[in-house]
């Protein structure tokens, strides 16, 4: 049995199958994966979502076939999307992956200084590329005993960057959390001791401000005084600078956005012509936020064989595919404050482009010990 995710095929192997059996020939990587189910430093478990989650015909009913027209984000991420995802963070225009990256990197050990935890819990924590930051500065701290809870959609993706990790890092216990954090997360395991919650990428970003408190609310109501959140948010700067960022001159933005077509057409047997569609993206000023669409560049009718339905476009028509929040310092203290959390420091390189927030409860709304 093999579970394929983000293009990649994962071997699953059955539990009589001894590490010493595996051939020589099976890749490193599939070795140290076959492994994982007997480290007893690995575990994974399914997260119930709180809330039923829209799947895409209910999304496409309520955003594509109305007027103005939007799809949610989440559908970008199939296996050509997440690779053309990684190759937009290589991008020169794109910006904010680096800069979160070496921010991380400066200040690693202030985070893990400050929360001294005893679970890092991620949310998205995708490849976990950027984590490795904090389990370095755990171990420098000499704080093994901390264990890591990546939770992401993609369980192949969580097995393959469980291993990784555990490889990088003797001793570090992993447990996989396999769900999607849009259906809540009162379904997650509460461990005991100090924890250190993690949402980077300014993923925050592509939730409306309603949403983002919410889900931030969501994280505070998990939180005991000791806990801490570290956020990553991209901030405003000049227009010229977030444009470019999302168009890219060789022109992976917009065959990103333009994926989601052959997405839909995959996933509901519909017939939409990319060439006939272009990839915009603008800075909105007034709500501080990049906008995303695909544009329609004629007047066309798409049929969505699978939800009996069709669509008629004018040219010019827009979709909205994505909304990129940018944060300012009080923007996001702001945000925090809603759900009740407050930032204790907060992290930027000079030129201000991306903040990394270190936050807790806020005074008002931390539990009192009984
Ligand atoms: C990392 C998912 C937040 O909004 O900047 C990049 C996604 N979209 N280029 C972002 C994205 C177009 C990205 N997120």
């Amino acid at each position: 049995m093999s579970l394929k995710c983000r293009g990649i095929w994962f071997p699953r192997y059955v539990d009589h199958v001894s590490v010493w059996e595996i051939p020589a020939h099976v890749p490193i990587m599939d070795q140290i994966l076959s492994r994982l189910d007997m480290d007893e430093r690995f575990r994974c478990m399914r997260v119930p979502a709180a809330r039923p989650v829209p799947g895409l015909e209910e999304d496409v009913r309520r955003g594509l076939l109305v007027r103005p027209r939007s799809l949610p984000p989440k559908y970008f991420y199939d296996e050509r999307g997440s690779a053309l995802f990684d190759r937009i963070c290589d991008t020169p225009e794109y910006y904010p992956t680096r800069t979160e990256d070496a921010l991380l990197a400066a200040c690693a050990g202030q985070v893990i200084a400050r929360a001294r935890p005893d679970h890092i819990i991620e949310l998205g924590s995708g490849a976990s590329r950027k984590t490795g930051h904090l389990l370095t500065a755990l171990d420098r701290a000499g704080l093994d005993g901390c264990q890591y809870w990546p939770f992401d959609v993609c369980e192949p993706m969580l097995r393959q960057a469980a291993a990784r990790l555990m490889a990088a890092h003797a001793g570090l216990r992993v447990n996989a959390l396999v769900g999607d954090y849009l259906g809540g997360l009162s379904g997650m395991p509460r461990p005991g001791g100090r924890r250190l919650f993690v949402f980077l990428g300014s993923t925050v970003g592509n939730f409306e401000p309603a949403e983002a408190v919410g889900f931030l609310r969501e994280l505070a109501a998990l939180m005991d005084s000791g806990d801490s959140l570290l956020l990553g948010a991209d901030r405003v700067k000049s227009p010229a600078v977030l444009e470019a960022a999302y168009n890219d001159a060789e022109g992976v933005t917009a065959a990103f956005n333009l994926n989601l077509l052959e997405v839909l057409n995959r996933e509901l047997d519909s017939d939409f012509m990319p060439d006939a569609f272009m990839h915009r993206a603008l800075y909105n000023a007034v709500d501080q936020r990049i906008e995303m669409y695909l544009i329609s560049r004629v007047r066309q009718m798409v049929h969505l064989s699978r939800l009996g339905e069709h669509l008629e476009l004018d040219a010019g028509e827009s979709i909205l595919t994505e909304i990129s929040r940018k944060f300012t310092p009080e923007t996001l203290e702001a945000m925090l404050g809603e759900a009740g959390l407050e930032s204790v420091a907060r992290f930027e390189p000079e030129n201000g482009y991306f903040s990394l927030v270190h936050a807790r409860l806020s005074r008002r709304s931390r539990v009192r010990p009984l």
